[in-house]
């Protein structure tokens, strides 16, 4: 998987849904609220620098940004939920193009939910959630910027979040790990993931 995600590539970027290639094929989109660091992580997990880019300020990601690893699966970097500071209309299209994206993008084969390890399980996080769980999503949330924590703390609040989300994650559709992609840890139970969601049939 990780040689694969090396050569992932830059397809295109586009406001809304019509804008998205045909849906075919295998898809894995990262969702999250603003600012928790998605387009890091996609950068960490695809090896590369500035696959995705990443900014210090708050709604960098203002569309929805597509990833070719090769011709039947892509990555797809969506906006931020939540984005205090663009207008509340411009919020709540993105939040409905998003909402679109994920009730009938076909090809979606998973979902990796990247929440702030300080900030954990916020409302809208805990909807999605519930959410994935009710449409049989495969879920992988990364608890991001594991840096800022202790490792205790890091593990504590890893153990909080999967007591929280227990009655989920013995459904089976639902995984929970440490991540930090500043310092480039905890890669190897995403790229199981991924390559798990990436062998199954391919969506015609
Ligand atoms: N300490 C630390 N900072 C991180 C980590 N991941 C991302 N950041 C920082 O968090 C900020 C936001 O990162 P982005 O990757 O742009 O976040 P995003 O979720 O894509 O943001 P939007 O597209 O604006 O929603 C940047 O300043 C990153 O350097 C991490 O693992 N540790
Ligand atoms: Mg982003």
């Amino acid at each position: 998987m990780q040689k694969s995600l090396h050569q992932a590539k830059f397809y295109k970027s586009t406001p809304n849904l019509l804008g998205l290639p045909a849906d075919k094929g295998l898809e894995v989109a990262l969702v999250g609220r603003s600012n928790t660091g998605k387009s890091t992580t996609l950068n960490t997990i695809c090896g590369q620098h500035s696959l995705a880019r990443t900014s210090k300020t708050p709604g960098r990601t203002q569309h929805l940004v597509v990833f070719e690893i090769d011709e039947h699966r892509r990555l797809v970097d969506l906006p931020g939920f939540g984005y205090a500071k663009v207008s509340r209309k411009t919020q709540l299209a993105w939040e409905k193009e998003i909402n679109k994206y994920l009730n009938f993008r076909k090809s979606l084969a998973g979902l990796v939910l990247i929440m702030d390890i300080r900030h954990v399980l916020q409302p809208i996080e805990d909807e999605l959630l519930n959410w994935c769980a009710e449409a049989n999503l495969k879920t992988h949330v990364l608890l991001n910027k594991a840096d800022k924590l202790s490792r205790g703390a890091s593990k504590s609040t890893l153990l909080q979040v999967e007591k929280r989300l227990c009655s989920l994650i013995e459904r089976g559709d639902l995984s929970v790990s440490l991540f930090s992609g500043k310092e480039k840890t905890g890669c190897e139970d995403i790229w199981l993931k991924l390559a798990d969601w990436f062998s199954q049939e391919l969506q015609d």
